[in-house]
C-alpha cells in the first residue's frame, strides 16, 4: 500500500506553474501506481474557495486531475482548511473525492494509526484566530455566505485575507504555530504515536520521545510530499522550476527531506 499526502498548495489563478506541478504530479502517482494507491489531501488545497457554484477556467486541469486518479482507482480523500472550509458536496460529487473529518485515522500495516489533521485547530495559542475560526465553520455563516453573489464573496475572500496578513505581521512567531499539548492530547486520545499536519508552512519531522510529527510544507517555490509505504514515511520536495521545466519530470526527481 502506498499512501501519498499534501496539504497546503494554495491553488489558484494567481499561481498556474503550481497548478501545472500538480497535474504533473498527479500524473505521475498514476504513472508508478504498481500497488493500491490512496491520495490524502490535508488542506488548503485552494487559496480561496468561495463555493461550489464557483467555475473559473483555471479549475478545469485540477477537477481533471482527480477525476483522473478516481478513474484509475486511486481514491482520493480531502479535508478542509481554514481556506477552503466552503468545499461542498458537489466539488466531491465532481471530483469523487471523499471528504475526511478533522481528526482523521489512516491505519498502517501493523502500527498504530497516524492521526490526519489540517493543523490550525492546534494553533491555540491563537485565541483570535480559533474564534475566527469558529465562527467560519458555523453551518448559518456559512449559509449566509454562499447565499451573497459571487462577486461579493469573492471580495469578502479578500478582504479577510488582507485583514490576515495585516494581523499576523503583528503575532509573534510562537502564537501562529501549535500548541504540542495540543497534539499530544489528541494523539493520546485516538492512541496514536504518528500525525501528519499542514497549515503552519513549517515542514519538518519532529521526533520526539513517544511520538512522530510530520508537518508538511506549502507548495511555493517547492512542492512537498509526504509518502507513507512499507510502514515507511518519508517526506519529499521538488523545486518547482525543475518541474516546470523538464518535459518528463518524475517522482525520482523527488528529493528527501528527512529520514
Ligand atoms: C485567517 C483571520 C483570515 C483572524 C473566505 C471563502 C468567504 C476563503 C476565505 C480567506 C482568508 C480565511 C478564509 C484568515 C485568520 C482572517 C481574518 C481574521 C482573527 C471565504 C474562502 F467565506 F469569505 F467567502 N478566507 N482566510 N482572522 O487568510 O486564512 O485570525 S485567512
Ligand atoms: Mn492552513
Amino acid at each position: 500500500m502506498r499512501r501519498y499526502f499534501i496539504s497546503d498548495l494554495h491553488l489558484s489563478d494567481k499561481r498556474l506553474d503550481l497548478i501545472r506541478a500538480f497535474v504533473l504530479l498527479i500524473e505521475q502517482i498514476k504513472k508508478t501506481h504498481d500497488q493500491p494507491t490512496e491520495l490524502y489531501i490535508l488542506g488548503d488545497f485552494y487559496e480561496a474557495w468561495i463555493g461550489d457554484d464557483y467555475k473559473p477556467e483555471w479549475n478545469k486541469p485540477i477537477i481533471e486531475s482527480l477525476v483522473s486518479l478516481n478513474t484509475s482507482h486511486i481514491p482520493v480523500f480531502i479535508m478542509h482548511g481554514n481556506r477552503d472550509f466552503l468545499l461542498g458536496k458537489a466539488w466531491l460529487q465532481q471530483t469523487h473525492a471523499s471528504l475526511l473529518t478533522e481528526h482523521s485515522l489512516v491505519y498502517a500495516e501493523n502500527q498504530s494509526p497516524i492521526l490526519l489533521s489540517h493543523g490550525d485547530e492546534y494553533c491555540t495559542a491563537d485565541v483570535e484566530y480559533q474564534s475566527f475560526r469558529a465562527q467560519v465553520r458555523q453551518p448559518e455563516w456559512q449559509e449566509t455566505v454562499l447565499s451573497m453573489p459571487l462577486a461579493n464573496r469573492l471580495a469578502l475572500a479578500e478582504q479577510l485575507r488582507n485583514d490576515s496578513k495585516s494581523m499576523s505581521s503583528d503575532k509573534a512567531n510562537d502564537i501562529m504555530d501549535v500548541t504540542e499539548t495540543e497534539i499530544i492530547n489528541q494523539l493520546n486520545r485516538h492512541q496514536c504515536k504518528v500525525c501528519i499536519h499542514g497549515h503552519t508552512h513549517k515542514p519538518c519531522l519532529h521526533k520526539e520521545l513517544n511520538y512522530k510529527r510530520l508537518v508538511l510544507g506549502d507548495w511555493d517555490q517547492d512542492i512537498w510530499v509526504a509518502i507513507l509505504e512499507d510502514n515507511k514515511l518519508q517526506q519529499y520536495k521538488a523545486d518547482i522550476k525543475s518541474m516546470n521545466n523538464e518535459d518528463d519530470w518524475a517522482l525520482s526527481n523527488l528529493c528527501k527531506m528527512h529520514s
